[in-house]
């Protein structure tokens, strides 16, 4: 169950559009009219499950409840106006219903008059990057040796490729790139002919032993960045062969990668597969293939993983920020949009 809040010159007009945009069977909930400007808030079914239907309820009865509280106690403005256009951009991301009542909980708190723009408020900024983890003292943010792992096609090459040329044009000289395969294949793709382009020593191991040989063989790499196979979360002997694997490789800090547009459920389901392995945090890549990023902060906080990074796009050289709960949070509220302008060149 989904809410929209219509707006239009006229009552029955906005009805036209609930009808328009949400279908017959769409539930109007309440009309009213405020400064001549009709207001239908209504509910469409969109498949949403019957506990995320509830919790939504919840959050919006929350809401309910509070504007009926500060009426009551003779607050000057509801709380619901002046937290609305909030609370709104963060349901159209698909922020889930308990954070974004953690947010306007925040909001009002810092108790001012006026209506608070989620696109231009420090306020509003602080209280979504309340709700993310961030790197505290993680060793995500300072370790040597990365791995990515995820489902097959996440884009674990993809941003393995791409921090490898990121630190070549920073200058870093002992990159070096390990290849963890199933056994009896090779390491594929794209990553032999970019590893020979970026001038980075690739080594290929099938299991422990053979990881801690490629290692031994690599002697003092400054950073080494291990590509993993990608296993579906239902594939627990394969993720757990994985898991002995990376174990050989020392002060590993696995990070897990995830496309953006995968579902709630599905990406709950990967993350607890892959939680056998302690990523360190989270990278989402994909981000140009969907309209709502909510499920990128609502992981983060169901995980307490900090997002490292983002991609959206396809290109191995650009496309891809370093990100951070600030940047997160930033995308949420509207306040800055990744293509074009993110672009690392
Ligand atoms: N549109 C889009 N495509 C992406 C993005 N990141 C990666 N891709 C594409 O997704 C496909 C799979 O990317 P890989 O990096 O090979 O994914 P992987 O996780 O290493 O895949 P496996 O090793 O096969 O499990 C490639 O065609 C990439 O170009 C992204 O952010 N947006
Ligand atoms: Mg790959």
């Amino acid at each position: 169950m989904r809410l929209r809040t219509i707006l239009a010159p006229t009552v029955p007009e906005a009805l036209g559009v609930v009808q328009e945009e949400l279908g017959p069977d769409a539930l109007v909930l309440e009309t009213k009219t405020r400064d001549g400007v009709a207001e239908v808030v209504a509910a469409a079914d969109d498949g949403e499950r019957p506990g995320e239907a509830l919790q939504r309820l919840r959050a919006e009865l929350a809401l309910l409840r509070r504007e009926l509280l500060s009426i009551l106690s003779g607050g000057a403005t509801p709380a619901p106006d002046r937290t609305r256009a909030v609370a709104r951009r963060l349901d159209e991301e698909g922020l889930a219903p308990e954070h974004i009542a953690a947010v306007l909980a925040d909001l009002e708190r810092s108790g001012k008059d006026e209506t608070i723009d989620p696109r231009s408020s420090p306020s509003a900024l602080a209280a979504v990057r309340a709700i993310l983890p961030g790197f505290d003292d993680r060793a995500a943010a300072s370790g040597s040796r990365f791995a990515f792992v995820g489902p097959p096609a996440a884009g674990k090459t993809t941003t393995l490729v791409r921090i490898a040329s990121r630190l070549r044009r920073q200058g870093r000289r002992r990159v070096a790139v390990l290849a963890l395969v199933e056994r009896g294949t090779a390491a594929g793709g794209f990553l032999p002919i970019t590893a020979r382009r970026l001038n980075v020593p690739l080594l290929v191991a099938a299991g422990a032993e053979e990881a801690r040989a490629a290692l031994r063989s690599l002697g003092s790499a400054e950073v080494v960045l291990v590509d993993t196979p990608g296993f579906a979360f239902r594939d627990a002997i394969a993720i757990d062969s994985l898991r002995r694997a990376l174990a050989a490789v020392e002060g590993l800090t696995p990070h897990l990668v995830l496309p953006a547009h995968l579902d709630r459920g599905v990406l709950q389901a990967t993350a607890a597969a892959y939680r056998a392995l302690c990523p360190q945090a989270l990278v989402f890549t994909r981000l140009d293939e969907t309209t709502r990023r909510g499920e990128i902060a609502n992981l983060s906080a169901a995980t307490g993983l900090p997002v490292a990074a983002l991609g959206f796009g396809r290109s191995l050289e650009e496309e891809f920020v370093s990100a951070g709960p600030a940047v997160v949070a930033e995308l949420l509220l509207g306040r800055r949009s990744l293509p074009p302008e993110e672009r690392v060149g």
